[in-house]
């Protein structure tokens, strides 16, 4: 397009003087602008914000006390507000709360942790685990209220059937998921991230298309009255970055 086009077509979508939105490529963009504060506020805010992320903790053993769906809702739309490549969303959330399917794919998790313990996990990575007291066990599978399987898209299929792929879909997928774990905190539940592995019988369990991919599964909840975590620490700044100024 050229830009003629583009002034006339910016006239006609926008008002007298105030644009409400231009075309590039032929596609329209709106005005955008976004909240700031004044330094000072920004460096408390930035650091009350790390402060409240610092106090997640990745919680094993859960409460069945039960979590209103709306709630579950609102985490996957908060995740789905993720940047992806191209803008594909190439992720899908599974949400499930039914018992005997949480049982069924606890009893399937469970299966395939025993190989992965007894044989597939080298025993340096055992050792690499020790400090945090996971096992075969997967408890919360069935406890926690909701378990949510999320599901990267490696391609999508187009209307004649024919498959095209996603871009950076680990990268976007992975941002979604951390999204997300950020909204579990600030709603005020915990979660795992799990990955049992090799993780094919959740698509299986799910009946997912052939597109999709477990990418983690997160029991979602309460934590138990008394719950312990391990003793751990967070790297320093300066084992995690450098800076050239
Ligand atoms: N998937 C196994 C093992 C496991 C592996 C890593 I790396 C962890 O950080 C935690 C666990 C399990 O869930 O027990």
């Amino acid at each position: 397009m050229v830009s003629h086009q583009i002034i006339a077509m910016t006239q006609i979508i926008g008002t007298m003087n105030k644009k409400e939105s231009i075309i590039i490529n032929g596609f329209e963009h709106v005005p955008y602008s976004h909240a700031t504060y004044p330094e000072e506020e920004m460096i408390s805010r930035s650091n009350a914000y790390f402060e409240w992320l610092n106090n997640r903790r990745s919680v094993r053993e859960f409460s069945d006390r039960p979590v209103p769906k709306e709630i579950i809702e609102n985490l996957i739309m908060s995740a789905s507000t993720a940047p992806s490549g191209a803008h594909k969303q190439p992720w899908f959330f599974c949400a499930i709360s039914n018992s005997e399917l949480k049982a069924k794919i606890r009893e399937a998790a469970e299966s395939e942790e025993k190989i992965g313990y007894e044989s597939r996990m080298s025993e340096r990575w055992k050792q690499d685990l020790a400090h945090l007291g996971t096992d075969m066990q997967k408890p919360f599978i069935e406890t926690a209220p909701w378990v949510i399987v999320a599901f990267k898209k490696v391609y999508e299929f187009d209307e004649d059937g024919s498959k095209h792929n996603n871009y950076y879909v680990n990268e976007s997928v992975g941002i979604a998921c951390g999204m997300f774990i950020s909204a579990v905190q600030n709603a005020g539940l915990v979660t795992l991230t799990h990955t049992p592995s090799p993780m094919n019988f959740l698509a299986k369990v799910l009946d997912r298309p052939s597109n999709e991919r477990a990418y983690i599964l997160f029991p979602i909840g309460y934590a138990k009255e008394q719950v312990f975590v391990p003793k751990l620490n967070r790297k320093k700044i300066n084992e995690i970055s450098c800076f050239f100024e």
